[in-house]
């Protein structure tokens, strides 16, 4: 394609200007890695802090489309896991798997149509109780579960503790505790992530 600018074909015209380059090249990377490997989904109902531990995960580079043949909002962005770059799914707020809204039949459908390396659970500590019954559901789906449990500086004011340990006992999947809007345990979800992702070619010893 011509640049507008300079009039150049598209590769040199990159090399000669810098941000707009840079931008460039980071979509098209995006483009090629989106569809490389199975992505992570961010679950949970609505306002428990999936949109704002998506950001914290992917930064500024998303794409936002509409699920096919629908008009609901789908955000995807890559996190830098390790070596390895992952898409990220940020899903529509769910109650159930068994859906009633046009959302909720969405965020089900990402979840059971394509393979995902891991769905991140995400609830509000100071509900964890209403919550917990989709846990269990997804669960039940035998899906790659792990459980982030968001607003824990709200739960702290509340006077409100978690066992982190008892919790991943009980429920037998990974529970991250944080604080998605503060920037906190993001790094440990990170971590405990890694475990969901496929072994890369690279890293198993020749
Ligand atoms: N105090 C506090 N607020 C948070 C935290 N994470 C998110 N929030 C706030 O919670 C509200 C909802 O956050 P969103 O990220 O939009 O929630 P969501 O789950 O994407 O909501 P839906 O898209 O409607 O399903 C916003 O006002 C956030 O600022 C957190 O860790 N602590
Ligand atoms: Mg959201």
């Amino acid at each position: 394609m011509e640049c507008h600018k300079c009039k150049s074909q598209g590769q040199s015209c990159r090399k000669k200007s810098g941000g707009l380059a840079f931008f460039r090249k980071r979509q098209q990377s995006l483009d090629v890695e989106v569809s490389s490997s199975p992505p992570i989904a961010l679950v949970g109902m609505p306002n428990v802090g999936k949109s704002v531990l998506f950001n914290a995960l992917t930064g500024i580079y998303v794409t936002v489309s509409n699920y096919p043949g629908t008009t609901v909002e789908v955000s995807r962005g890559l996190v830098q896991i390790g070596e390895q770059s992952i898409t990220v799914i940020d899903t529509p707020g769910m109650y159930s798997l068994l859906p009633i809204s046009e959302e909720e039949k969405v965020a089900r459908d990402l979840l059971l149509i394509e393979p995902v390396a891991a769905v991140i659970h995400v609830v509000d500590a100071k509900n964890l109780g209403r919550m917990l019954p989709l846990t269990f559901q997804l669960i039940e789906a035998a899906l790659p579960v792990l459980l982030a449990v968001n607003m824990m500086d709200e739960a702290h004011n509340w006077g409100l503790d978690l066992r982190q340990d008892v919790l991943e006992m009980e429920l037998g999947i990974p529970v991250v505790c944080m604080a998605a809007a503060l920037n906190q345990g993001i790094d440990e979800l990170k971590h405990r992530i890694m475990p969901f992702l496929p072994v890369q070619p690279a890293m198993i010893p020749a």
